[in-house]
């Protein structure tokens, strides 16, 4: 069978990063698909709230049977299970968050799902690891490459690189 490619943004900022990281990357594996490329994860403030916690954020390649709806399912049941809480019209602190960036180069827009993810152009912290894995890779609406989205992007939080 044919594998999609789907990148996925992860990005947490309570409880033990590195350990929820790793946990994540499993499930991943085991629901979603094999990860293919992976950036380095990097710390961020906190984009468009108040909060005392920084992120980790970091940008995956996975190889996946699913269609976008199934790998939205899986995504959900990823992060229930680090007590995800959703609050409508506002960003909470969260130890774990799964956004899917791209699938394949299809373009979505459902009440559920939207693809390619409609703020990736203004967040440093989707932009930086995107570009580290895949600066050639051609945003199927603008058609811009990522490394070219992330110099034009006005965004200029601060995006340092963990080393664990
Ligand atoms: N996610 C948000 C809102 N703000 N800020 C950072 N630094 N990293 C995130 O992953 C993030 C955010 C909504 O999902
Ligand atoms: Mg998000
Ligand atoms: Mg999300």
């Amino acid at each position: 069978m044919a594998y999609h490619q789907l990148i996925l943004s992860l990005g947490g900022n309570l409880g033990d990063k590195a350990e929820i990281f790793e946990e994540t990357s499993d499930w991943i594996d085991k629901l979603i698909g094999k990860t293919t490329l992976r950036s380095p994860i990097y710390e961020t403030p906190p984009w468009g709230f108040m909060s005392d916690n920084n992120f980790w954020n970091q940008v995956l390649a996975v190889e996946t049977n699913l269609g976008p709806m199934e790998v939205l399912q899986k995504i959900r049941a990823i992060e229930n299970h680090f007590g995800r809480k959703r609050k409508d019209g506002n960003y909470l602190s969260r130890k774990m968050d799964i956004d899917i960036l791209f699938y394949d180069n299809e373009i979505i827009k459902t009440e559920e799902l939207t693809i390619p993810h409609p703020m990736m152009e203004l967040r440093r912290f989707v932009l930086v690891p995107l570009a580290d894995i895949l600066p050639d890779h051609t945003h199927p609406v603008t058609g811009k490459k990522m490394a070219e989205m992330l110099s034009e992007c006005r965004d200029n939080s601060e995006v340092t690189t963990i080393s664990l």
